[in-house]
């Protein structure tokens, strides 16, 4: 049974994948956990522990520990709660891995909340304390527009030291559907948006004027943004998020965006051709290359997210997309190899086609290939991937988007050469030891698939 207190313990663990060096003050805290915790009722004690940073404590200390994880935090946080359970600790797990694999995850944990706290943790925590815990607490998916979450416990990061702290979500859930992610099927098919006076209340509750929205598309309902923008304006703030490039064909929403203090933005082409171009279904490289240039002009540091790996790229993808990424002078390019996340429609498909590698979940990364690529091998893929990141953040080519973004030349500069040091550690894609997968994994791993669908079929 468990202990029951007027005043239970709760500890909060972000697992670390590993060590970060400096690196690791640059980081961005984890806004999942501060959620949980703003709705954790008042009597409970919260501790946060961000492995980066801090070291597991004993868990004798504490009622309960609660894990989070995304897929590749996922083995390490399962080490972490087996360590719990074992010292007779109970684990609960939450996050975007345990949602789409709650099974999983109750091998190593008491109970799982698939989706979202806000609507099942008070419960949880008081099942628990009655000795009545259950295994699985489902977040119905919401269908409305309407965001209501309270503002998350930014003081429970006391002690760390970060990017900044002064981070916040405005909206949730994305209408998209992509085959490689599952926000919508988990968040809902709606831009669901908090109320704009609250948001705005909360930005000014913060000491300093740097805001970064970790929304997936701050901007994806402009309407609802406009209120959102047209305040920061008022407060002078300056804020970063990730959007969709659409936005930007509403000149005066632009306006509005820069107006407000927007300094960057992250932007996911995905593909420069094929199924999965967001260019082809928003009017063509063109159109799209222009709004790049309208944004730039405005004075935005625009991050472009490209990736490598869907069904229609052969090994003229990294040539053609280097080349776009170079004539639109994205102010900073990022490539990552296609992951297919569980959960997702890619993962679906490509386990009924046998082509997953394997499921060592803390490769599943965005920097290995997890999969058989239809129109390479997995060596190509990633020796592509690997050159095409060493171009495009060789000293000529950063000069070169720096010299053609006007705005803010300084940040952007900064910002390339401190991306500069990762992608240089890639290792050259001539080196022996890329031989990180070959082909008899595949043919193994093939068959490992098989079997598995045999037996999932068989239950
Ligand atoms: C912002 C963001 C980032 C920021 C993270 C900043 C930060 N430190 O928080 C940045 C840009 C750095 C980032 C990086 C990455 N990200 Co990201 N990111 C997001 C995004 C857009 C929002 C995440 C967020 O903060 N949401 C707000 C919080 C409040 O919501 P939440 O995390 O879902 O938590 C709620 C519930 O899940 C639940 N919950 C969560 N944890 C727990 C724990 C317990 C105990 C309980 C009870 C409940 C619970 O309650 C919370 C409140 O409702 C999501 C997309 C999305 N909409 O989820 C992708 C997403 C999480 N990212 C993803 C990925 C893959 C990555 C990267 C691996 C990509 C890369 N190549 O580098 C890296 C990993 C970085 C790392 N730290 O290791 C994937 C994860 C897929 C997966 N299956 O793992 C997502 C889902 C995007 C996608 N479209 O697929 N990301």
């Amino acid at each position: 049974m468990y202990k029951t207190q007027a005043h239970p313990r709760l500890l909060l663990i972000y697992p670390a994948t590993h060590k970060l060096g400096w690196v690791k003050y640059f980081q961005l805290p984890s806004l999942s956990l501060q959620q949980v915790a703003a709705v954790t009722p008042p009597n409970w004690e919260v501790t946060l522990v961000d492995e980066s940073q801090d070291h597991i404590p004993n868990g004798s200390d504490f009622d309960l520990v609660g894990i989070t994880a995304m897929t590749h935090q996922a083995a390490r946080a399962y080490e972490i709660a087996d360590q719990f359970r074992s010292d007779g600790v109970p684990v609960i797990m939450g996050g975007m891995h345990p949602t789409v694999l709650p099974e999983e995850a109750l091998t190593h944990a008491d109970a799982v909340v698939i989706g979202e706290a806000e609507s099942v943790m008070a419960t949880l925590l008081d099942d628990f304390l009655g000795g009545r815990l259950q295994k699985v607490y489902r977040a119905p998916i919401p269908q409305d527009d309407k965001l209501d979450i309270p503002w998350s416990r930014r003081e429970i990061l006391a002690g760390k030291r970060y990017l900044t702290t002064q981070t916040i979500q405005a909206s949730r859930g994305c209408p998209y559907d992509c085959a490689f992610c599952t926000v919508t099927q988990y968040f809902g098919n709606r831009f669901r948006y908090r109320d704009a006076a609250d948001i705005l209340a909360e930005i000014r509750s913060f000491p300093r004027k740097l805001v970064v929205f970790l929304d997936d598309n701050l901007l994806g309902d402009p309407a609802k943004a406009r209120p959102i923008l047209e305040g920061m304006a008022e407060m002078g703030v300056k804020w970063g998020s990730q959007t969709s490039l659409r936005f930007a064909e509403d000149r005066e929403l632009l306006k509005l965006v820069a107006r407000s203090g927007c300094i960057g933005l992250f932007v996911g082409i995905e593909s420069v051709t094929g199924q999965f171009s967001t260019l082809a279904k928003s009017g063509g490289q063109s159109l799209q290359a222009d709004l790049m240039k309208r944004i730039r002009d405005a004075g935005i540091i625009l991050e472009t997210s490209f990736i490598f790996g869907f069904d229609d790229h052969d090994q003229s993808i990294f040539e053609s997309t280097l080349r776009f990424a170079e004539e639109c002078a994205v102010s900073v390019p990022t490539f990552n190899l296609l992951t297919p996340y569980p959960g997702t429609k890619l993962f679906q498909q490509y386990q009924q086609e046998g082509r997953l590698l394997h499921r060592e979940w803390s490769r599943y990364n965005h920097g290995e290939v997890v999969f058989q690529p239809k129109l390479m091998s997995p060596e190509q893929l990633y020796r592509g991937w690997v050159e095409a990141r060493k171009e495009a953040y060789s000293l000529p080519s950063i000069f070169s988007r720096v010299w053609k973004n006007p705005g803010r030349r300084f940040t952007n500069l900064a910002y390339n050469l401190l991306r500069k040091g990762p992608n240089d550690r890639l290792k050259s894609a001539d080196s022996d030891e890329l031989s990180f997968c070959n082909h008899m994994e595949i043919v193994h791993n093939a068959d490992a698939e098989k079997n598995y669908l045999e037996s999932e079929n068989a239950r």
